[in-house]
């Protein structure tokens, strides 16, 4: 139960979960903040003021033997619209932020946008990355990035494609949401592919020294009855939403035929059309050599059954257990199979699917080079008592998986890291802040840090390396 040298233990972060100061030090708008303010059931800021208290975390890190931080650039800090003028105390802050890191040999994995889109896309007319100028712009974004933080060695494109499509177009519950909308949710995908590969092409032909990828949240789907011909088909359309997509986009630098006719089904089904250009496919080709990475995010799996009927889709976004629905026409129904243990937020624990899903990408896409586990955790409601935090089941869900990792790297799996999600307590996009996840326990109030359980478990596992 060894990880092989140089293996990243790290922790995870995304800007607008942690920064607060969402709306001082020059920085622009972004969707979530007029939408959560409208929403009125948590707000952004100060999340867990990591704008202020990043040394003190960095701090933490160091001394529980984490190597490696996920942290995010939040565009709208360094182009408060978009494009265009920039904000130089940003800039600063992340030189700040990435200079403490990598003197404390805490190695910073950057991501340029983690959900965090500004709002000046969204305004005249335009609709994010469904608008094709906003490709353009993210590519400018990142060669800015690339040319001036030259010390980020990793570097990720996007944080999570088919979530990003899943809040926005088929659960609706992100800023400027619609539900059902498969049309919308595949192109979306498909554009933000694109600026993708256009960025990664943009950082080779520059010059610019480390490694670049994407982060996606791949999760397995199964049939809730192998032996049923239907489940199989349930199965396979959810795959296709949630991870052939993005796969076949990134590692074959086309969608397969049969991926090609999912997706238009889906699309048909919900009224629309998919746009997807001789140029689009050339721009996808044109990266796969230069793909170094792939992030895995990976928290659950889905079981689904073939079932007819209205699209139907409730989020439990309050850790009130049993209040999740997902059906989708033309794909099928969720479930849990008998015995398969679920969190207060209804997601599947099922650790083994992580295994399935790793040697999937080595057999399915063979060309992939390296693979990251860039999220894994458990959102949890702690108990404090007294300073004291035990998260047990965080221990064991992350003990579980990272055993199916060591299984997978043995496997042939070429998996260089793994980030906990999540480095301390933060805010969450639709849960608020009572779904925590951190190894460090944030007293929102005072925003004083304590490491919980977990933290010290994981302190042994990063310092010796080895699984017990
Ligand atoms: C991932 C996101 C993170 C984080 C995490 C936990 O999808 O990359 O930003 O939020 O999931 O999800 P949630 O906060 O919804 O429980």
């Amino acid at each position: 139960m060894q990880f092989p040298d140089g293996f990243v233990f790290g922790g995870a972060t995304a800007a607008y979960q942690v920064e607060g100061e969402t709306r001082t030090h020059g920085k622009g708008k972004v969707p979530w903040d007029d939408f959560l303010a409208a929403q009125g059931r948590f707000s952004p800021d100060p999340a867990s003021d990591f704008y202020n208290k990043y040394p003190v975390d960095i701090d933490l890190c160091q001394r529980f033997g984490i190597n490696g931080i996920r942290v995010s650039i939040a565009w709208s800090r360094i182009f408060p619209n978009g494009t265009g003028e920039i904000n130089p105390e940003g800039v600063a802050f992340y030189h700040e932020l990435f200079a403490t890191c990598n003197n404390a040999g805490v190695i910073p994995y950057v991501t340029l946008d983690h959900f965090d889109t500004p709002e000046a896309f969204y305004q005249n007319g335009g609709e994010g990355f469904l608008t094709r100028t906003t490709i353009d712009a993210f590519v400018e974004y990142a060669k800015f990035c690339f040319a001036e933080f030259t010390e980020v060695k990793h570097w990720f494109t996007f944080n999570e494609i088919p979530a990003t499509a899943e809040g926005s177009f088929i659960v609706g519950n992100w800023p400027h949401g619609e539900k059902y909308r498969l049309d919308k949710a595949f192109q979306l995908m498909h554009n933000m592919m694109v600026a993708h590969a256009k960025a990664v092409v943009a950082f080779h032909e520059g010059g610019f020294e480390g490694e670049i990828g994407i982060v996606q949240n791949l999760e397995p789907k199964y049939p809730l009855d192998p032996n049923n011909a239907a489940d199989c088909e349930a199965a396979r359309m959810a795959d296709v939403i949630n991870n052939r997509w993005v796969l076949d986009a990134t590692f074959r630098g086309h969608y397969a035929a049969d991926t090609m006719e999912a997706a238009t089904k889906l699309a048909h089904i919900a009224g629309g059309e998919l746009d997807v250009r001789d140029e689009d496919i050339a721009a996808l080709t044109a990266a796969l050599p230069y793909n170094d990475c792939l992030g895995v995010n990976t928290y659950k799996c889905q079981f689904l059954r073939a079932a007819e009927g209205e699209n139907d889709i409730n989020h439990n976004g309050t850790g009130d257990k049993g209040s999740s629905r997902w059906f989708l026409k033309g794909v099928g129904e969720a479930c849990v199979r008998e015995g398969v243990p679920t969190t207060d937020w209804d997601w599947i624990i099922y650790p083994e699917g992580l295994y399935d899903l790793l040697l999937r990408i080595k057999n399915d896409y063979p060309n992939y080079k390296k693979i990251y586990i860039t999220e894994n955790g458990m959102g949890y409601k702690d108990d404090f008592e007294d300073g004291f935090i035990d998260d047990a089941p965080r221990i064991d869900y992350m003990r579980q998986h990272l055993a199916w990792i060591l299984k997978a790297i043995d496997g042939g799996v070429n998996v260089d890291g793994y980030f906990v999600w999540s480095l301390q307590d933060q805010f969450s996009w639709t849960n608020g802040y009572n779904k925590r996840y951190g190894l460090f326990y944030i007293d929102f109030e005072t925003q004083e840090r304590y490491p919980k359980a977990s933290a010290y478990w994981y302190k042994n596992v990063a310092e010796t390396g080895l699984l017990m």
